[in-house]
């Protein structure tokens, strides 16, 4: 049967009509869609092409670059800088501002992307993402350095990612909710398949990487020693795990059954400020979780309200259905509920 559900274009169409996102946030949103179909297209390949493996080269944060960490980064980069309504962008593959190109007309947007998270998975074939974040630039500052750009996570205009799994999807915010969106190869185009979607309230899943429980805080480690304590312990009912190593698959995975993501700061990551990137990581999931009715902290707070201090820093991350996640901060020692 036909799939007639609108295509993501109409969508932000609908947008533009309804909630006032502007032509040129439509552009970029457009732009964005089009680099991950062709991130995807790119993923599909796998072996068959000479595109799987690492690289000698490590990136900013100090990990081996896979081939297609670098070749998702410049699909990312080429096709938005063309948009021409982009002030700036920040990759997690790029040290420095990326400086739009004085061929592309400019624009007050501010794009800022991982553009392959989770790659240690592309050579084993589980599940992969990329993560985008939009701010909008009151002005155009004379000089793109990161002081110009860098803002709280709650200055948001929009954030989302794709999930490269047995399909591809594309899950969005613009400030009013969340949806999802599926990759119609038949037509190359993303159709609204999930409208509104709401992250329950209760988490019956808790998703952390247990092979560094020797290193947690003592709330992490109570919290989560409850959730395997289930029916037998105060939390009165049976917990299940997950770990894929793959944030964009845990997240996706909670804003549909609800759950819980942790990757804290422990006291092996603790001198880097923890694991996982705030601008681009945790920033773009904390609106989109916030945005479905789920809770998104870091150990002393909203990850939202967080103000960046440098363009590639890292924050602990607790996540997921609102209720679990205001469980687990009145255990953490500055009680960030
Ligand atoms: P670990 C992938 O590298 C990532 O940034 C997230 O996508 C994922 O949740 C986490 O790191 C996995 O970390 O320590 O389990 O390899």
């Amino acid at each position: 049967m036909t799939n007639t559900s609108k295509t993501y274009v109409q969508y932000l169409w609908d947008r533009r009509r309804s909630n006032g996102i502007d032509r040129d946030l439509v552009a970029l949103l457009h732009s964005v869609a089009t680099a991950c179909k062709a991130v995807s297209n790119s993923l599909k390949s796998g072996a068959l092409a000479d595109i799987l493996g690492s690289l000698e080269t490590e990136n900013v944060q100090g990990e081996t670059q896979k081939k297609l960490d670098v070749i998702a980064n410049d699909i990312f980069l080429r096709r938005c800088e063309y948009s021409g309504v982009l002030a700036a962008m920040v990759s997690e593959e790029l040290e420095e501002v990326y400086a739009i190109p004085d061929e592309f007309p400019r624009g007050p947007y501010v794009l800022l992307f991982d553009p392959l998270d989770g790659s240690s998975n592309i050579d084993v074939n589980v599940s992969v993402g990329s993560i985008f974040s939009v701010y909008k630039l009151d002005e155009l500052p004379t000089e793109m350095t990161y002081d110009a750009i860098l803002r709280s996570g709650a200055e948001q205009v929009a954030a989302g990612y794709a999930l490269y799994g047995p399909a591809t999807m594309l899950v969005l915010s613009t400030g009013k909710g969340v949806d999802g969106f599926t990759l119609d190869a038949s037509i190359g185009e993303f159709r609204h398949t999930h409208a509104n979607i709401q992250v329950p309230p209760e988490a019956a899943e808790f998703a952390i990487n247990m092979s560094r429980r020797r290193f947690w805080d003592d709330g992490i480690a109570t919290y989560i020693d409850e959730c395997i304590s289930g029916e037998t312990g105060p939390r009165k009912r049976d917990y299940n795990m997950r770990w894929v190593a793959s944030m964009v698959a845990e997240v996706h995975r909670i804003m549909l059954r609800g759950g819980v993501f942790l990757y804290p700061v422990d006291s092996r990551n603790r001198a880097d400020g923890g694991k996982l990137r705030l601008l681009y990581e945790a920033n773009p999931m904390a609106m989109l979780i916030e945005q479905a009715g789920g809770a998104a902290i870091t150990e002393t707070g909203r990850i939202l309200d967080v103000v960046p201090v440098s363009p590639h820093q890292r924050v602990g991350v607790m996540l997921g259905s609102k209720n679990e996640v205001e469980y687990l901060a009145a255990k953490l020692p500055e009680n960030s509920a």
